[in-house]
């Protein structure tokens, strides 16, 4: 197992094969790429550039109870997994489209999911199956979103566009 250690200035890093852990302040637009091998990406505020987790089961973690954005130029691709601690997250649809499952690690009965940009389809049927309670708002979205809702009884609200909505 490698471990990559971000600093605050640009952090331009190739994972190995194996499993690799890269953690440490944003800042700088970074590329990070796990290519083969299960990699952790443990990220704090602020981060930015890309994270491609390449092959394997990828995990982006949100470390920090107050870290609830992604920077509108952060890039994320082949990442499968995503782990939350805070109780919401703004985000694009693009940078969320590639999560299979979407995790929460806290105690608050709620997660609020914030869309920004431009819209796009999202189906959380099987991706979020957490026992907080999901609400997805789309309201500062820029195109129409289609959204399909978990399990659970969500709440959505849409955008200002002709959305498709399904929970
Ligand atoms: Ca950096």
């Amino acid at each position: 197992m490698a471990t990559f250690t971000l600093t605050t200035g640009q952090n331009l890093f190739n994972g190995s094969a194996g499993t690799d852990v890269f953690q440490g302040p944003a800042g700088g637009s970074d590329s990070l790429k796990g290519n083969a091998g299960n990699d952790f990406f443990n990220i704090q505020t602020g981060q930015t550039g890309l994270i491609d987790g390449g092959s394997g089961f990828d995990t982006l973690f949100m470390v920090g109870s107050t870290n609830n954005a992604f920077d509108l130029n952060l890039q994320i691709l082949g990442v499968e997994q995503l782990i939350m601690e805070a109780p919401s997250l703004l985000a694009t649809a693009a940078q969320l489209k590639g999560f299979t499952y979407i995790g929460v690690s806290n105690s608050f009965t709620d997660f609020e999911l914030s869309l920004r940009g431009a819209g796009g389809s999202l189906n959380f049927s099987t991706s979020y199956t957490e026992p907080q309670h999901l609400l997805v708002n789309a309201e500062l979205t820029t195109s129409a979103v289609k959204i399909v809702g978990s399990t659970h009884s969500d709440e959505i609200i849409g955008s200002d566009f002709n959305d498709t909505l399904k929970w």
